[in-house]
């Protein structure tokens, strides 16, 4: 069930799989998934940590900066966020940011050891043309500063993920956040196949795919199988897949679920890495809850990414200092940005 051992890697996948013998495969069964997830804990663990040793340098961690840059006043109503119009959360809302400030918080990310910068809109999709073109001056600012540059603005539309290309975007985050069975039960004002069809745009745009999901919100282990398989299936293999513990909120509906068993989140974090394994898995929101003990073992289990500093969109986060600490008791050192350069997307390797 885990991936073949054979040196057959694509060359365009060389430069995120720099150590590879292992084989991406496309075409996992949801039963495969399945019972790789419910192996006991520990050898699913000690096959992802294989795994993800024979891919990725040991030791190496991508230190990844987040920014709101538009917050609150959302038109959807996903039923875990913050930003949410339907919901009464106590947030400051701020309409888009100058393109100057987001570029100055950019530097000092830069200068804190952070080699990827991620905006995030609380927009259903970008579809004021000067917010727009705004948004496309930032991904140039942040490639300029020789940043890798990530983007989460929700649905994009016909020609927009190919301007963000052409801007030197590295990656478009957009959450499938949980299976599809489950998704109508979080959010009712758009669908997981409108969210499956942006990724789609992006990925056709040649912009890397950021897709995953959060643990938490309420659903079953066989929603997690399904949406992991779905993120499997895809082809290339998304370039990273977050994966968040819900952050419960006060004033969104799914504010009183109870905290997600960090268990739960390894074994999501190491069947990832098992079915996608070039891929960055990000250990997302909701580490500020997760004791060092259960971090390591999400680094063991394959995760290669984190969110620091002080703040995520909405909630705090572990910030700088913490985090270098832990990852000096680790061992863990900061990942060099790949795509260091202001180049075209198109030279970017598309992943497995
Ligand atoms: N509006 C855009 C969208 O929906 O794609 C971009 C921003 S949205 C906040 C990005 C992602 O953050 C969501 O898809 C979800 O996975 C994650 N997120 C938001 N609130 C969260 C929370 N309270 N806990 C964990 N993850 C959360
Ligand atoms: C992702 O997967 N997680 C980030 C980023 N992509 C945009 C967002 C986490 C948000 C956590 C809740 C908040 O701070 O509002
Ligand atoms: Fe809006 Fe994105 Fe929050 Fe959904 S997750 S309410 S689309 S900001």
């Amino acid at each position: 069930m885990t991936p073949s051992a054979s040196p057959k890697y694509p060359p365009s996948s060389m430069d995120q799989a720099q150590h590879s013998s292992v084989t991406p495969r496309h075409d996992w069964t949801e039963q495969d998934v399945a019972d790789i997830y419910h192996q006991p804990l520990l050898d699913l663990v000690y096959q992802a940590a294989a795994v993800h040793r024979a891919v990725f340098p040991a030791g190496e961690l991508q230190m990844c900066a987040l920014l709101s840059v538009k917050t609150g006043k959302c038109s959807e109503d996903c039923g875990y966020c913050a930003q949410s119009a339907h919901h009464h959360a106590a947030i400051e809302p701020e309409s888009l940011k100058a393109v100057d400030e987001v570029l100055a918080r950019a530097g000092q990310a830069k200068a804190q050891g952070a080699t990827r910068f991620c905006m995030a809109a609380a927009w259903r999709g970008p579809r004021d043309p000067a917010a727009f073109e705004s948004v496309l001056d930032m991904v140039r600012g942040i490639r300029a500063l020789g940043m890798e540059a990530c983007a989460s603005l929700g649905e994009l539309s016909e020609g927009q993920a190919e301007r963000l290309a052409e801007a030197g975007l590295n990656a478009y985050n957009h959450n499938l956040d949980t299976g599809p069975a489950f998704y109508p039960q979080v959010t009712h004002t758009h669908t997981f196949d409108q969210r499956l069809a942006t990724i789609r745009r992006a990925a056709g745009a040649g912009i890397g795919v950021c897709a995953g999901g959060i643990i938490g919100l309420g659903e079953s282990p066989q929603d997690r199988v399904a949406l992991l398989h779905i993120l499997a299936t895809l082809r290339p293999h998304p370039e990273s897949v977050p994966v968040n513990a819900l952050v419960p909120v006060e004033g969104t509906p799914l504010a009183g679920r109870p905290p997600v068993d960090p268990m739960d989140l390894v074994r999501v974090i190491a069947t990832a890495r098992l079915l996608m394994p070039a891929t960055n898995v990000r250990l997302s929101a909701g580490r500020l809850t997760l004791s060092p003990e259960a971090q390591a073992l999400a680094f063991l289990a394959g995760a290669n990414s984190i969110f620091t500093g002080e703040k995520l969109l909405t909630t705090p986060n572990t910030g700088w200092n913490t985090d270098r600490s832990l990852m000096e008791r680790l061992g863990l050192s900061p990942r060099p940005a790949r795509y260091s350069s202001p180049t075209h997307a198109s030279s970017i390797p598309a992943g497995t």
